[in-house]
């Protein structure tokens, strides 16, 4: 990455974060924005949690579980425990040691922005790039299903994504502000790349576009947008992506991910095995490469090979 080049990144969820550590691992912290969606935030037991923005903080940090791809590896549940003898609710797991970080998020958030809370957060855990919410107003995924209007967490955790997805919304963003680390990045004289992280389309990555000129710009900028594929073959790398594509109607692989993304996308990076997708896919340009990530050095290596496209289609 020479010096004349800045990167934005927007991700949620498990596999966002994990491209998300693997740029982090590639960029200096002043060539990379991380916006991450806030969707997902809610209240529980009067905490503020932002799981996504955990995520790609624990990612960074070395300390997320990879095995459940939230939370935090070594972890232990003696409160949960202990809350569950006492009849609190006990359907979303709050591990001993996340606890500490949605208590303090919500004691800062007393006093300062999400964006000042999250900065903070991170310089504590010993972060130096930087990782923005995508605002700092209260959005809140909603998900209206096959058994009616669910909020994001009931939806995609109590329920296990099991009812039928018919629409997505967001309370909250027609007047919500992009948070100003979001507009400083698109606006960032030396913009060279926007990339899409292998993140749920429709749960993850649409709260941020929806946010009011946040689409309009990334199309403006006349910067590559380069999403790369959260779906391998018809099955996604973690979590719903699939189901709801077909539940949208839209093909159940990297190229209903094309199609959801609707001519936002310069680039799409789909898998090695998908290599015969390439000729249907219309609209953005193509290329292939493994994009499972197991290890460090596997995000890492899918870094270098997003920002390499972006490069290319930057010409
Ligand atoms: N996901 C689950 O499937 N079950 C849980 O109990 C759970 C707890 C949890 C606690 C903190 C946190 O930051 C995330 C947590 N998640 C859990 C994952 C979370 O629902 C997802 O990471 C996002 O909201 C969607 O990507």
């Amino acid at each position: 990455m020479s010096r004349s080049e800045f990167v934005l990144a927007l991700a949620g969820g498990v596999g966002g974060a994990k491209l998300a550590a693997g740029l982090a691992e590639v960029l200096p912290p002043e060539a990379l924005t991380l916006v991450v969606n806030t969707g997902d935030d809610f209240r529980l037991h009067g905490l503020h949690i932002s799981p996504d923005l955990d995520s790609v903080m624990y990612a960074l940090a070395g300390l997320h579980d990879p095995v459940r791809g939230w939370g935090l590896a070594g972890e232990s549940w003696a409160f949960m425990q202990a809350f569950r003898r006492l009849g609190g609710e006990d359907w979303f797991q709050l591990g001993d040691q996340d606890l500490a970080t949605h208590l303090l998020r919500t004691q800062l958030l007393h006093d300062v922005s999400l964006t000042e809370v999250t900065a903070t957060l991170c310089a504590r855990l010993g972060l130096r790039h930087r990782i923005v919410p995508m605002t700092d107003d209260p959005v809140g995924t909603r998900v209206l299903t096959d058994e009616g209007l669910l909020q994001f967490q009931d939806y995609f955790v109590r329920r296990r994504a099991q009812p039928v997805l018919r629409r997505v919304m967001f309370d909250g963003v027609e007047s919500a502000r992009p948070s100003a680390g979001l507009i400083a990045a698109l606006q960032h004289p030396q913009l060279s790349a926007i990339l899409i992280c292998p993140s749920n389309p429709v749960l993850s990555i649409a709260p941020i576009l929806a946010l009011p000129g946040v689409r309009a710009q990334l199309q403006d900028r006349r910067v590559p947008v380069v999403a790369v594929s959260p779906i391998i073959g018809s099955r996604a790398v973690k979590g719903p992506a699939a189901k709801i594509l077909g539940e949208l109607a839209l093909p159940v692989s990297a190229l209903g991910i094309a199609h959801y993304y609707d001519g936002l996308l310069d680039g799409l990076l789909i898998d090695s095995s998908d290599e015969a997708l390439c000729t249907s896919i219309r609209g953005p340009r193509i290329r292939t490469a493994p994009i499972l990530m197991h290890e460090l050095a596997d995000k890492r290596a899918l870094a270098l090979t997003v920002l390499d496209f972006a490069r290319e289609l930057h010409r």
